[in-house]
């Protein structure tokens, strides 16, 4: 094995002392150690890495250890880390004052940018992450139509909103369960969650209910089950059910937006939303998100409209600026670059797992990739969850231990970044055949028993 990018994973020792330590003082501070969960590597186990540095394509941790990161923050990252641009664009606007809360040029820019780039979005209200984004287009929804009822699917993530935290009650069209204690029955029952990629699901739903329901907000393709692309047509009968019963489609386009497309997957397949919710890229990795739509609806928000909605940071001139430089900074060739690297990335697990013998989907939303331990095509959050998930942990670490640095978690999708080079993807590509020897030697749990 020719030596790897980190020194300490030639050894047995743990490559990761300073990591460990922090994690062991993080644990006395915060819960779980972290200030978001998948971050604690609980579903691959281990000591989560607390990074240092980011530059281009890689990250390095405490303990000096360098990783080609698949990870990009969980999407802003496109252009890589510490862009000379949007670290320029920072420094410029944090020299004139951090916050004023008052109305500023650079929001003015940041709406136009993402109205110029996605044709239904005619008004934008910005936010200060994809929760809030989320969380204000649903009461949004609610407020323009004056209907209560919600329509999510399964498997896909739109922030830890209470009303968005809720799973399908038994059977199809029933009321939503909370998936969390402190959200209530009463904030989960309005929640009807449905199988992804089931149009005849949303038609049974809307036949029985449809003058009840106030949205169906969907990601426009499905990132957090790990990538699902919405089939042909799914989207297209989600924008013709809801124009037929008089209800809201929010296009939850926070991982999505800017990433798949300049367009977002607007730019991919061209159906249009009433609402869209964006956050990640246009963020440039500060603390920003937005959601827009058409400019009937968006009146309804305060204070033009009765629908209340604010944030003290919302707008933020610092995050604003970065989001600017970041979306400036993504370029034909940055998007070409991000295809060609998601496609090159999904070849390389291809060839490794396939010589190991290892049941396996990669699948692909756009350039958002990931990889299924599965025979058959994951389409919905069911059949992501009958892969083989006990192959992941082993293959994550492998991976890690050799400078990659992926998603912890089997149910995430894997992000490229324009700044990946050759150097970069030779560190993949010696890394794969180990990690995926690894995923085959793996056994399932109790198998041993
Ligand atoms: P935030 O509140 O985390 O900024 O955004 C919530 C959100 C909304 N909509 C979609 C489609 C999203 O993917 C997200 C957040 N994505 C996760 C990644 N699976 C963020 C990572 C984390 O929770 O730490």
């Amino acid at each position: 094995m020719t030596a790897s990018a980190n020194p300490a994973s030639n050894s047995n020792d743990d490559p990761a002392p300073r990591s460990r330590q922090l994690f062991e003082r993080a644990l006395a501070v915060t819960p779980g150690g972290v200030n978001s969960p998948v971050r604690a590597f609980h579903s691959v186990g281990g000591t989560p890495r607390f990074m240092v540095r980011g530059e281009g394509a890689y990250l390095w941790d405490a303990d000096g250890n360098r990783y080609v990161d698949l990870v990009s923050s969980w999407g802003p990252m496109i252009n890589g880390h510490a862009h000379p641009d949007v670290v320029r664009a920072v420094q410029e606007a944090a020299s004139h004052g951090l916050s004023f809360g008052t109305p500023g040029a650079g929001e003015i820019d940041l709406a136009q940018e993402i109205i110029d780039r996605v044709e239904p979005v005619e008004q934008v209200r910005l936010v200060n992450s994809g929760t809030e984004a989320t969380m204000s287009a649903v009461r949004l929804a609610r407020g323009f139509t004056g209907r209560q009822k919600i329509v999510k699917f399964a498997g896909c993530y739109h922030g830890h909103v209470d009303a968005l935290l809720a799973s399908a009650g038994s059977g199809v069209a029933t009321l939503g369960l909370p998936t969390s204690p402190g959200v209530t029955g009463a904030q989960a029952a309005d929640t009807i969650v449905l199988p992804y990629n089931d149009l005849d699901a949303v038609r049974q739903v809307f036949a029985e209910q449809g003058d009840e329901i106030a949205c169906v907000i969907t990601e426009a393709a499905a990132g957090n089950m790990g990538a699902v692309a919405p089939l042909p047509g799914f989207n297209a009968g989600l924008r013709e059910i809801t124009g037929a019963a008089g209800a809201l489609l929010i296009m939850d386009e926070v991982m999505t937006g800017f990433r798949v497309s300049a367009a977002g997957w607007f730019g991919v397949d061209g159906v249009a939303g009433d609402l869209y919710t964006f956050g990640k890229v246009m963020s440039g990795g500060l603390p920003a998100a937005a959601f827009g739509g058409r400019a009937e609806i968006m009146a309804r928000l305060a204070p033009s409209g009765p629908v209340y909605q604010a944030g003290t940071l919302s707008g933020n001139p610092v995050a604003v600026a970065a989001g600017l430089a970041n979306l400036r900074a993504a370029d034909a060739e940055v998007y070409a670059a991000l295809d060609r690297n998601s496609k090159r990335l999904g070849d390389l697990f291809g060839t490794a797992l396939t010589a190991e013998g290892v049941p396996h989907q990669v699948a692909f939303a756009a350039n958002m990739v990931s990889v299924f331990f599965s025979e058959t095509p994951v389409h919905n959050y069911e059949q992501a969850q009958a892969q083989q998930v006990w192959r992941f942990p082993p293959f994550f670490h492998e991976l890690l231990r050799r400078g990659v640095y992926a998603p912890p978690s089997a149910f995430e999708s894997w992000f490229v970044n324009a700044a990946m080079d050759e150097a970069a993807f030779e560190v993949i590509a010696e890394a794969l055949p180990h990690a995926a020897r690894a995923a085959a030697a793996a056994t399932a749990p109790g198998a041993d028993a």
